[in-house]
């Protein structure tokens, strides 16, 4: 991992949350302050706004696509910066050559979750970020049968997460998954050119249906950072959002009509799966907080898998059928 990702160093540990929560306690210590992403993954969220505070760490969330607000921020005790992009799980993305220089001219660290998008198709040190780190139990793995996380970076701060943090906490990875992730790295960059080009057949299949709102895809003309496709990224990643036009039973409704997409929370599997932040990944969120991220009640997440894509399609087309995403209830005579 350090290769793919340009590093000096990079240390595993037993899941993303440990590699998140190591970082973060290495880099850290009471009195300090940092500023993070209003939108992340529910337990990076709840790590930061629950956990941290008790150990006298303070925090404010940001919007980094608003740099001017992210400077006015900044405290004395403002020792680092923790972003997500694309962001977890409505897929916002953030100019990391701005932000590497923000928080070089603030003395501020860097860390980049760069879990939706994997070293192939993103590099944040190469845009001057200080720390990377990754769930390797998504696509690293890809297989849906191993939980792990990895931190890269400078080779004193790996040695510190090495010698201090994962030693004395004990996250370590056991050398089994380790295998088992290195055997799913030869197959990554096939695996993602196919979640990449299915991600976009569905992200504009579902941007032309009258049933849904909203599409969230950075592949997709127009959404927010898209100009970054061929910069910082090389493509748009295999996780589409959606926000379908009704209310939380009518969300709930068409992920439950979905027959080949699994309901299940995590992402980068060989399977498409489909969940529900607002009651599922981003449930720790409190509904104040969640509706700042920008994370409603009918949005929809779709980790789009290795299928094919014509039944891929084929499944949301009958799931978004006005008459069961509107009852929830099964076409009249049809037994579930
Ligand atoms: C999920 N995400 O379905 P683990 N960073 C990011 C993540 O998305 C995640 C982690 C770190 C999901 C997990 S919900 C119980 C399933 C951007 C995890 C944490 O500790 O390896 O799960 O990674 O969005």
């Amino acid at each position: 991992m350090a290769l793919l990702e340009g590093a000096e160093d990079a240390v595993a540990f037993a899941s993303g949350m440990a590699a998140v929560s190591a970082v973060l306690l290495t880099l850290l210590q009471q009195g300090d302050h940092l500023l993070v992403a209003r939108g992340l993954y529910g337990c990076s969220h709840s790590l930061v706004t629950e956990q941290l505070p008790r150990f006298g760490i303070e925090f404010t969330e940001v919007d980094f696509s608003q740099l001017d607000q992210v400077v006015e921020a900044i405290r004395p005790n403002t020792r680092l910066v923790l972003l997500e992009t694309p962001v977890n799980p409505h897929l916002q993305v953030f100019d990391l050559d701005r932000i590497a220089l923000l928080a070089r001219q603030h003395e501020l660290l860097s860390v980049v979750d760069n879990t939706f998008m994997t070293p192939l198709l993103q590099r944040p040190l190469s845009h001057g970020i200080d720390v990377v780190l990754h769930s390797a139990t998504k696509y690293l793995n890809g297989h849906g049968d191993v939980i792990a996380g990895v931190v890269c970076g400078q080779a004193e701060l790996m040695a510190r997460l090495r010698g201090e943090i994962r030693k004395d906490f004990g996250a370590v990875l056991s050398p089994h998954d380790a295998w088992l992730i290195l055997r799913g790295l030869k197959t990554l960059a096939v695996r993602l050119e196919r979640h990449c080009a299915n991600a976009l057949a569905v992200a504009q299949f579902l941007q032309a249906h009258p049933g849904v709102e909203r599409v969230f895809y950075p592949g997709l003309a127009g959404h927010a950072g898209s100009e970054l496709i061929g910069q910082q990224m090389a493509a748009g990643g295999g996780v589409v959002a959606l926000e379908l036009k009704g209310d939380y039973a009518d969300a709930l409704a068409f992920a439950d009509g979905l027959k080949l997409f699994t309901l299940a929370v995590s992402l980068g599997d060989a399977e498409s799966l489909v969940q529900h932040p607002a009651s599922m990944t981003h449930s720790p969120y409190e509904p104040e907080a969640r509706r700042r991220a920008g994370i409603s009640d009918t949005l929809v997440r779709l980790a789009i898998g290795l299928e094919h894509v014509d039944d891929l399609l084929a499944d949301l087309a009958q799931a978004l059928e006005p008459n069961r995403v509107s009852s929830g209830a099964p076409p009249a005579g049809e037994v579930r």
